[in-house]
């Protein structure tokens, strides 16, 4: 999987993909991902990539030229599966979407900033708008950050059995029972006795159930899915 970022900050994304698990994604060669400072594209001599709104209002509007320039050249170069602008405006990001792009071979993310892009970006190359929730960023970069993430962790040999993402919260609507690990009993608080019976059915029916009714008080509205 190739994955090409556009933003203003791209440096703001660089650790996330210097650490752990995606570090090592890139570096099995499971997953490319390349920046590109959009005002590399600008027209002009002040790398200049936002402008005043036609009509009037607060904040400035990311121009199209840049953005159609950028877009056009990296389309030139291969064929994009999904071209997702980040935007609050977008659909929200599910575990559903994340698995959907996670077989998808290249993928662009353009990262909103300022007001948004001018409509005609939208119209002519964004395939797929997606936001991380209801709330506002600075930027797309951080949500750009939690997709990419979110979508590489699923790329098949990029996790290793015991990280298996197939026992994830929300991978089947259910969020995860409590876990437990060495001491048995601290400062007189027990692990479950069930935990330690080694009757395997036992626990995974135990398990079943506290995900449950840990799912019921926190999350109902995944139950009703
Ligand atoms: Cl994708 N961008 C911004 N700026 N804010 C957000 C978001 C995206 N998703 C949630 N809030």
């Amino acid at each position: 999987m190739r994955i090409d970022i556009i933003s203003v900050l791209p440096e703001l994304m660089e650790s996330p993909f210097q650490t752990s698990i995606l570090k090592r994604a890139v570096d099995k060669g499971l997953v490319e991902v390349h920046f590109h400072q959009l005002r590399n594209w600008s027209i002009n001599k002040h790398r200049q990539i936002d402008d005043e709104p036609y009509g009037g209002g607060a904040g400035m509007v990311m121009m199209i030229e840049p953005l159609d320039k950028c877009i056009s050249e990296l389309k030139s170069q291969r064929e994009y599966d999904e071209v997702i602008y980040l935007t609050p405006d977008g659909v929200t990001l599910t575990q559903k979407i994340s698995n959907t792009l996670s077989i998808k071979n290249n993928l662009i993310f353009l990262c909103g900033h300022y007001k948004g892009i001018d409509q005609r970006v939208r119209d002519l190359h964004i395939t797929k708008e997606i936001s991380i929730g209801d709330y506002v960023l600075t930027g797309g970069e951080l949500a750009a950050c939690v997709l990419a993430d979110s979508i590489i962790r699923l790329v098949p040999g990029v996790l290793n059995d015991e990280q298996s993402a197939l026992t994830d919260s929300f991978q089947d609507d259910l969020l995860s029972p409590p876990i437990y690990t060495r001491p048995e009993s601290y400062k007189g608080l027990d692990v479950p006795k069930i935990l330690l019976s080694g009757n395997f059915a036992k626990i995974e029916e135990w398990r079943h159930d506290e995900a449950m009714r840990i799912t019921k008080e926190k999350r109902p509205d995944l139950l009703s899915k």
